[in-house]
């Protein structure tokens, strides 16, 4: 009669789990119904998080330039704060980033404006590795 009882165990850990996945589907039949007002709300909030920004400031510091890769608007500028205990520099990688070329700095910011549509690389010349994109659209 042990079978039986593994059995009647089993059953009720089968049970158990069937709460379990009911309580997820619970919780994405709750989504399904979001779609339609998540567009409508998209249609208000979206601009503000998704769309390119025509201002926006990339940290260097930690041996790295965070974020690593940004959306500006066209005519948009980026700013790069450095602030590390290493110098460094923005330079631009490739002929769509001609114009990209700052001075050295420790501590201090410098910004340039795009006003070309199109992907920009650049790396910090002191530190090949340090590396960064800007896409303009
Ligand atoms: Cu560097």
């Amino acid at each position: 009669m042990s079978t039986a009882t593994s059995a009647r165990v089993l059953v009720t850990m089968l049970a158990a789990a069937g709460v379990l996945l009911a309580g997820c589907g619970s919780g994405d039949s709750e989504k399904t119904p979001n779609p339609a007002t998540a567009s409508t709300a998209s249609g208000s909030s979206a601009p503000t998080t998704d769309a390119p920004q025509s201002a926006v400031t990339v940290r260097v510091d930690n041996m790295a330039f965070s974020p690593s890769s940004v959306t500006i608007t066209v005519g948009g500028t980026v700013t790069w704060k450095f602030s590390d205990s290493a110098p460094h520099a923005v330079q631009g990688i490739g002929d769509a980033a001609m114009g990209l070329n700052s001075p050295i700095f420790r501590d201090g910011e410098w910004s340039h404006t795009f006003t070309t549509p199109g992907t920009y690389r650049y790396l910090c010349p002191l530190h090949p590795d340090m590396r960064g994109t800007v896409t303009v659209q």
